[in-house]
């Protein structure tokens, strides 16, 4: 991991995570051998394993490439068979990387993984079984039916102030009352969760893992426990639910949507009790070029519109956008709207009108007008956008949505008030030190900061600090190190429902911890660790996910 050339592909290298107790990923064939090559069931298992949790974010599920190369035995025309590779030039690859972006694995991987992977990426990759509307139902479980949850919360507390807190590691996720501090509950949810998204009536939170398993946490009994689970496929990051009430319908907490890496489909379903409505495959013409059909299309970030009973679902490797109708959940009507290859992670303007998202491997953010289901604009930004959910801030230049970058330092402004310079670049800020490595920005309407992580900087005085802007001037005005008493890379920042505390992941290192600063006086106020934080991850704020604050 040292030296590495910073890309999505590093985000797999530094999260390698054992799989070993989620579900059957892949069908496992018998004894394969092609040519020379000679590989066992098991030793086939277990390249699945480790391709699934190291490789697939960057080379695609079914190896057939995406943000990086396809790794196919016989090529794909475009990139190298890797039988003509051979052992040692996949080794070579997999321990020095490449200057492309893709990290060193000597050091992270052992000697027999790495050696295991030499021989697994040569012969064909397995054939992922289908994962379709019968086996989502087979996973569907409702542990407190509807008719016995509490009619309204058992307890006094502020559920507005709640924070949910991703145990990425250990696969929970813990309640924490924001006013209080105390941890409320610490729930299995499953293989390492990716988000948390909330419910539109902020009672609810849902938790997507990486096995795909969605898990939905009530907050109004006296300890939040989890009332129904399901799965939607075997890979996946986004979950969403319905945010709309208005003359057409009101839809608070009546559907959910899981998007899939693996396969490539967005399920809707029932929110209340996790019933599957529908599975839409996602698969189509890429957005650009000879009209390329894509088969592995995975769904990246999902976000649910304030004004219209619309979704927001960016499909990857398409660059489709794809604006889905929820009013008849079980026929689903989408208008898909071609942008720029590969759409990754994004969130709302100021108004909540436009959509603004990373097309992470063409250096863009792409601009969706969602209640006029149009192409509003695309805009050049630095290496490998990532701005999170974006952060809003309003300063003498105008309304500006802010993203940082993953290959560069920098943060990108871009202006979205209309009149002049609406959709363009119209201030960088380059944070301290060298290399990028920006993971998430965050402020507050009701504050005069901008916070920004440095996580996958290479430089540890740069991925255990975070970085404060002055939203007026635009200027940095500190970095702050994360207390001596943790140890690890610091990671999302998350306010308080006032605005006035943020709150930052420790993770990845010797000692994990939550550590919250005052966001007037920049001053440390509390860190939260014991032995149930384990590697914490993203947190998400009841009401500010609800209201889509950022
Ligand atoms: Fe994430 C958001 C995908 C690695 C923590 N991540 C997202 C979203 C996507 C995504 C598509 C947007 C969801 C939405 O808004 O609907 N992330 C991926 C990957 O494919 C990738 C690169 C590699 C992988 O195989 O998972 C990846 N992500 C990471 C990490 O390494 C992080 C730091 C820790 C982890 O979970 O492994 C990480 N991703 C997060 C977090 C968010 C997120 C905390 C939500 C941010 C928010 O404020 O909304």
């Amino acid at each position: 991991m040292k030296k590495v050339l910073f890309s999505m592909a590093i985000v797999v290298a530094v999260v390698a995570i054992s799989c070993k107790d989620s579900e059957k990923k892949s069908e496992v064939k018998e004894e394969i051998a092609s040519g020379d090559i000679k590989i066992s069931k098991e030793e086939m298992k277990r390249g699945s394993d480790i391709y699934f949790d190291k490789c697939a974010g960057c080379h695609g599920s079914t190896r057939k490439g995406a943000t990086g190369p396809s790794l196919l035995p016989d090529g794909d025309g475009k990139f190298a068979a890797t039988k003509a590779l051979g052992a040692a030039g996949l080794r070579a690859f997999i321990e020095n990387g490449t200057p492309a972006g893709m990290p060193e694995w000597k050091g992270v991987m052992s000697e027999e993984e790495i050696e295991l992977m030499t021989r697994f990426l040569q012969v064909d990759p397995p054939i992922t079984p289908p994962f379709e509307m019968a086996n989502i139902k087979e996973t569907w479980k409702v542990i407190v039916p509807v008719a016995d949850r509490p009619t309204k919360p058992e307890h006094n507390r502020n559920i507005d102030n709640f924070f949910g807190v991703i145990m990425r590691d250990a696969g929970k996720v813990a309640i924490i009352d924001g006013d209080t501090k105390e941890k409320l509950a610490v729930l299995k949810t499953g293989f390492a969760v990716h988000i948390l998204r909330t419910s539109a009536s902020g009672r609810y939170f849902y938790s997507i893992g990486r096995d795909g398993r969605i898990t939905m946490i009530d907050t109004y009994p006296k300890v939040p426990n989890i009332v129904a689970e399901v799965r939607a496929s075997f890979d996946a990051r986004s979950v969403e639910v319905s945010k709309y009430k208005g003359p057409k319908g009101d839809f608070y907490d009546k559907y959910l949507i899981a998007g899939g890496y693996n396969p490539s489909h967005f399920v809707i379903f029932d929110a209340q009790t996790l019933e599957p409505l529908s599975v839409t495959k996602t698969s189509g013409n890429a957005c650009d070029g000879e009209k390329e059909f894509v088969e592995e299309a995975r769904v990246a970030s999902i976000v649910a519109s304030h004004t219209d009973p619309i979704w927001v679902v960016n499909v990857k490797e398409t660059g489709m956008v794809w604006l889905v109708d929820y009013t008849d959940p079980r026929n689903p009507k989408s208008t898909q709207i071609p942008s720029a290859r590969f759409l990754h992670d994004g969130g709302w303007d100021a108004t909540g009108h436009y959509f603004l998202v990373a097309a992470n491997a063409s250096n863009k953010i792409v601009v969706v007008d969602v209640p006029n289901k149009k192409l509003e604009a695309i805009i050049e930004v630095g290496v490998k956008p990532h701005p999170g959910r974006g952060a809003n801030v309003k300063n003498k230049l105008g309304s500006l949505w802010v993203t940082g970058h993953l290959g560069e330092n920098k943060l990108s402004f871009i202006k979205t008030d209309k009149g002049e310079g609406q959709w363009t670049v119209v201030k960088e800020v380059k944070l301290p030190g060298n290399g990028g490595g920006n993971l998430f920005i965050k402020t507050h309407p009701k504050s005069k900061h901008l916070w920004a992580d440095r996580t996958l900087n290479p430089d540890k005085s740069l991925h255990s600090a975070v970085t404060v802007i002055d939203v007026n001037t635009l200027e940095v005005i500190k970095t702050i190190e994360m207390p001596k008493e943790l140890d690890g890379r610091a990671v999302h920042m998350e306010y308080n429902k006032a605005g006035d505390e943020v709150w930052i992941s420790v993770f990845m290192g010797e000692k994990s911890g939550i550590v919250i600063y005052d966001d007037k006086t920049l001053e440390l106020k509390q860190i939260i660790k014991g032995d149930w934080v384990e590697n914490p991850t993203g947190k998400f704020n009841m009401y500010n996910t609800t209201n889509d604050i950022y």
